[in-house]
This record gives C-alpha cells, sequence and structure tokens, in this order.
C-alpha cells in the first residue's frame, strides 16, 4: 500500500479539520468499537444495482462504480444507511459530499474521525486507489437496492416437509427444552446442541451469517433468521430435528418472533411468525407452521421528534407480547415501537409509539408487561408498557446501551430491576422495574455498576441463579475481551469475578477470540459462552457451573465453526433472562 505524501497529508489535514469537527459535534458518542460492530457486512454487498450517474460529481468507470458499491455495502452502509441519508453515521448524500470535494473526502476516509469513522486507509483495511474510488463514488447518486414484494417473498418460500407430514408426537429422546441453537456465523448455520450430554444433535444450513434464533409459543419449533433475510424453521419433534420450511423475506434482516398471546381473544399458540427487514424497510407476517407469507407492512415515515422523513428505517428487535395478540416491532431510525395487532390482519391495526431513535435491542422485565428497549446512540431506555400500549418512561443511561435482552433479578432494596451493559462505556445501568411495589424506583436507573471497560454487548441472569453475567467482547484490551465478569446480586457492592473463559477454553494462542453472550441452561444451574475466533481457527463452547463459578465442560468440535450467539430452548421460548 503507498502512503499519501506528508505534505499533502498536513494540507487535506487542515482541509478536513471542519468535517470532523461536524462528525465530533454531532456524534461524539460513537467509540471505535461501535463503528467496527456496525460496520458488518451487508448482503446487499451482491445485489445488482443500477450505475445513477451525477454530471457534477467525478467521473468514474462501471468497474470503479462495481467495487465502490461493493465497498460500501461491505463496510459503510451499516452506519451511513443504505440509501446514505445517515442512520447512526452521517448522511453521504451529493448535496453535503459535493461541497467536500474528492480532496477532503478522502482524508475523512483515509484517516477517520475522533468520533468514531474508522480510519480506512492507515488501519491497512483500504488501500490509497480504493480510499480514492470512495470519495468519488460517494458524490454520486446513491444506488437504490430493488424493493422485495409478496410475489418475491412467494417465489423464495419451500415447504420442506408439510405438516401433514411432520410427526404427531415427539419423535426423538432429546430433553427438547434444554437444546441450545448456536449461530456458526461464517458458515451459515446453526448447531443444534443436546444441552444435557453436551453433544452436537444436528447442524443446519441456514441463511447468511445467520443472526438469531427464537421459539415458537410450543416450543416445538425453531426459527433462524440469516442477515440475508432468509428464516428457516426448524421441526424440534423429528427423529433428528431439521429445517422443514424456509423463506426470504427481504434483501437483509436481523429479526424473528413468533405469536404469544392465548387469551379470550384466541389461542395464537404457534400460528403465526414475524421478520423485520433491514432492507427493504418492513415487517412479513407469515402463517407459522409453513412461513407462507401473509403480510407485509413498510416501516417508511416520520422520525419522532423532528418529523423529518426517513426512507430507511429498519426493524430492529421484534418480539410476541404476552398481554394481547400483538408483536412489539422496533423501527430503528425513527424511534417508534409499533404494537402491532395480528387478530385480523386484513383490518391491521397498529399503535406507534414513539421515543427515541436508535432503537436497537431489548427484553421483556420479569413481569413480561414491560419491553424494555435500548435506544442506542440516544443513550436510553425506552420503557414499553405492552398492557396499556404506552410509553411508561424513558430513562438515560450510560454511552450506548447494548443489553440483548437485558438481565432480570430481584435487587435487595429496589426490588424487581432490569439491567444493561453499553458498548461507549464500562458501567452496567440497572433499572427498577415494579411500579407497583416499588414505585420510587420504577423506571428509573437506580444504580450504576462498574464493569472492567466498554465494549459489553450481552449481560444475563436467571431466576434461580444469584449472578449476573456481562461480556465485553469489542473491548480493545484481549484480557478484557477475552474475559466474562461475574457479579453477586446479594452483593453488588462487592465488584466483580473476572472469569478467564478464552484460557478455560484451552485454544492455540494463533488469533483474536471473543467471548460473547451469556446464555443460562434450563434448570439455571450452567452458564455457556462462545468463544468466537476467526473462520479457519478453533472455536469452542464454555459451560461455567453457575453455583462454583468454576468450568464444567468445553465443548470442540471441528464443525463449530465462528459460533457467536446461542439460544436455549426453553428460556428463549419463555422469555427468561
Ligand atoms: Fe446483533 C441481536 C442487529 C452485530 C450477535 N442484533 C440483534 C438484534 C438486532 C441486531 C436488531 C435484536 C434482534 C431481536 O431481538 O429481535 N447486530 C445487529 C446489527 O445491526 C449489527 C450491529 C451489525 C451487523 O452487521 O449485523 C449486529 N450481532 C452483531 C455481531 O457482530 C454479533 C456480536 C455476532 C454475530 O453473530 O453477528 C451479534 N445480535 C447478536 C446476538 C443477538 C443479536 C447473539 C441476540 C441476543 C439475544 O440475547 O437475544
Amino acid at each position: 500500500m503507498k502512503p499519501l505524501k506528508l505534505t499533502r497529508i498536513a494540507a487535506l489535514l487542515v482541509l478536513a479539520a471542519p468535517l470532523v469537527a461536524l462528525a465530533q459535534d454531532k456524534k461524539d458518542h460513537t467509540t471505535p468499537a461501535e463503528a467496527g460492530y456496525q460496520a458488518g457486512g451487508s448482503p446487499l454487498a451482491t445485489e445488482p444495482m443500477h450505475q445513477s450517474t451525477n454530471p457534477k460529481a467525478p467521473a468514474m468507470t462501471q468497474a470503479e462504480f462495481d467495487l465502490a458499491r461493493k465497498t460500501y455495502f461491505e463496510r459503510c452502509a451499516g452506519c451511513h444507511g443504505v440509501l446514505r441519508k445517515g442512520a447512526t453515521g452521517k448522511p453521504l448524500t451529493p448535496d453535503v459530499t459535493l461541497t467536500k470535494g474528492t480532496d477532503y473526502l478522502k482524508v475523512f476516509i483515509a484517516y477517520g474521525s475522533p468520533a468514531g469513522m474508522p480510519n480506512w486507509q492507515t488501519s491497512g483495511e483500504m488501500d490509497e486507489k480504493t480510499v480514492d474510488i470512495m470519495a468519488r463514488y460517494i458524490q454520486h447518486d446513491p444506488p437504490v437496492p430493488p424493493e422485495w414484494s409478496l410475489a418475491q417473498t412467494k417465489s423464495t418460500w419451500k415447504v420442506v416437509v408439510p405438516p401433514e407430514k411432520r410427526p404427531t408426537k415427539k419423535m426423538n429422546n432429546y430433553n427438547i427444552d434444554n437444546i441450545f441453537s448456536t449461530t456458526l456465523r461464517d458458515t451459515g448455520e446453526v448447531a443444534l446442541i443436546d444441552g444435557d450430554t453436551k453433544k452436537i444433535i444436528n447442524i443446519v444450513k441456514t441463511g447468511y451469517a445467520v443472526h438469531i434464533s427464537r421459539l415458537s409459543a410450543s416450543g416445538r419449533y425453531l426459527y433462524v433468521i440469516g442477515r440475508d433475510a432468509k428464516i428457516n424453521m426448524i421441526d424440534l419433534w423429528m427423529p433428528t430435528p431439521d429445517n422443514v420450511a424456509e423463506v426470504r423475506v427481504g434483501l437483509e434482516a436481523r429479526s424473528v418472533d413468533t405469536s404469544k398471546y392465548k387469551g379470550k381473544e384466541g389461542d395464537f399458540t404457534d400460528k403465526l411468525a414475524i421478520a423485520g427487514s433491514y432492507w427493504p424497510p418492513q415487517y412479513t407476517i407469515m402463517k407459522g407452521d409453513t412461513l407462507e407469507p401473509l403480510k407485509i407492512v413498510s416501516t417508511r415515515g416520520m422520525v419522532v421528534g423532528t418529523q423529518e422523513y426517513h426512507p430507511e428505517p429498519r426493524v430492529a428487535s421484534i418480539v410476541a407480547s404476552h398481554f394481547k395478540p400483538e408483536f412489539v416491532v422496533n423501527v430503528k431510525e425513527t424511534g417508534k415501537t409499533l404494537m402491532v395487532d395480528y387478530s385480523n390482519l386484513d383490518a391491521l391495526k397498529v399503535t406507534e409509539i414513539g421515543s427515541a431513535p436508535f432503537l436497537h435491542d431489548g427484553g421483556w422485565d420479569a413481569s413480561k408487561r414491560y419491553f424494555m428497549v435500548a435506544a442506542n446512540q440516544s443513550n436510553k431506555i425506552s420503557v414499553i408498557d405492552a398492557k396499556d400500549g404506552k410509553l411508561a418512561a424513558l430513562v438515560d443511561v450510560g454511552k450506548i446501551p447494548h443489553p440483548g435482552r437485558g438481565a432480570n433479578f430481584v435487587h435487595p432494596k429496589f426490588g424487581p430491576v432490569w439491567s444493561t451493559g453499553h458498548l461507549g462505556d464500562e458501567t452496567i445501568s440497572l433499572i427498577g422495574t415494579d411500579p407497583a411495589k416499588y414505585r420510587q424506583y420504577a423506571f428509573k436507573e437506580v444504580m450504576k455498576l462498574k464493569g472492567p471497560g466498554g465494549g459489553a454487548l450481552f449481560i444475563k441472569s436467571h431466576p434461580k441463579s444469584t449472578h449476573l453475567y456481562s461480556d465485553t467482547p469489542l473491548n480493545p484490551d484481549p484480557k478484557v475481551s477475552q474475559a466474562v465478569v461475574v457479579y453477586d446480586i446479594r452483593n453488588l457492592d462487592k465488584g466483580y469475578t473476572t472469569l478467564p473463559i478464552a484460557e478455560w477454553a484451552g485454544l492455540a494462542d494463533d488469533g483474536a477470540k471473543r467471548v460473547v453472550q451469556p446464555e443460562f441452561n434450563k434448570a439455571g444451574d450452567e452458564v455457556w459462552f462462545a468463544v468466537w475466533s476467526a473462520k479457519n481457527k478453533q472455536s469452542a463452547m464454555v459451560v461455567v457451573d453457575d453455583k462454583t463459578l468454576k468450568l464444567k465442560t468445553v465443548i470442540k468440535d471441528p464443525r463449530l465453526i465462528t459460533p457467536t450467539g446461542h439460544f436455549n430452548v426453553y428460556n428463549t421460548q419463555h422469555d427468561i433472562y
């Protein structure tokens, strides 16, 4: 890679100073860990798109355009948005970029900014030529990926085993409640692991860079969604649990869930599934036993507060209400939670609850009445009351909360609390969740615990445990990213104990390893962690005894490639965390 000449660099840095300052003003809360996390590849990188040329922008050949488009979707779209209108990162539309000019933009791309823009050239991730191409590309009109209709969804829909050909009772001896569905990120698979014997039951082919697993209300069906918006539905009653249906609900997605309401308005157990997509920005409701697509609803609309139109508000977390026949759909950029009443899909009723932009991940409080969702770049937790269908509170927390589904436990003084760690700082926030018995603490940040550093992604506890676990896979210090911390919830002032999970895995010392996502077994006496290595290196699952905090088992298998999230059937089905 040929570096830029120093004199030119100095001149360009002076030129770029106002742009850097602008970025700092606007997004002084973005950390390098967060920027890297969001800069994950998008499946749109391989979608053909039309090249639209702006005569005012510097010329590009078709080959340069194709390379730039691919690079943009692999590196930049996660923060700047598919249409470059800005998401968690700045807008990069020609009205902004043309006035800056190529040289100015090149410096910004090459050197990054303290506000969180990665230094693509000096880190070695892009060469000088690519930086030049990218600086020209973002001055042209953004190419628009195609939409995704019901007809297209239907054309990808496949029922591998129709309901009438499936078992009528459980046909295996597995303790289904204690199966773990483990994401094998880079192979596009899930490993179904028997939580009792710790043996792999099956490896099921799924979508690209599969993201999460969720359960049907009965616990029989497991739904897995890939970043390419492909859903696989696995029947856990089969002699060897396997794929029975699949469908693609868009071009890029992260979330899936199923109807869980049973009450006077009907029994919706295993009746419906829903998936939200990043592109196109929409959600799709499907039949729960076949994935037949039934209804697609766009989420394009106005941002809460400013009421400005947003063309690509991505669907982030989705959960199913236990109080009403409703899905709770969190729309990221507009900062709106949609309570989608699924009792009549022909006359769909949607209650729109505005809170704060950048809604991302979240989970229920212990009563399952309040959905606690991180408005991550707003540094807030929105508390959605699923019973009354309204915003119960908007709670200020630390920098970039990232709870996963969060962790519930009973604090000796504050009563039931829900907790979240943060990507952008070392704290863990506890929020009171019982307005009936602990009114003075309800929906307030009642305590901040100090953790080992920023870069936390997932936190977990269990009703039968007295421990709270937090990972920090995005912390730059390998000692921190390869360990997890544990707090005694009866004595939180004591601070944390560190468990060296990656060291316990006993893997070769040859490359980055990240320890991700504490997840309890059904009994609540074991905690599982993934030790996530590169695709060509060995990874492992590490199982810890929750009582003694000692290593119990290490699961190693050549098929366990890039394990990340792992979901215990019973706890996921019943929203226990
Ligand atoms: Fe995730 C949940 C989006 C990167 C592992 N992730 C979620 C959810 C969303 C999301 C919207 C909530 C789903 C729900 O509850 O319905 N994740 C994104 C991104 O946009 C982001 C930042 C960038 C990307 O390109 O995808 C991203 N996520 C990651 C990772 O790099 C992780 C660590 C590893 C991986 O497998 O890719 C990762 N995300 C997870 C996991 C969950 C998750 C394990 C589920 C947590 C849970 O406890 O439910």
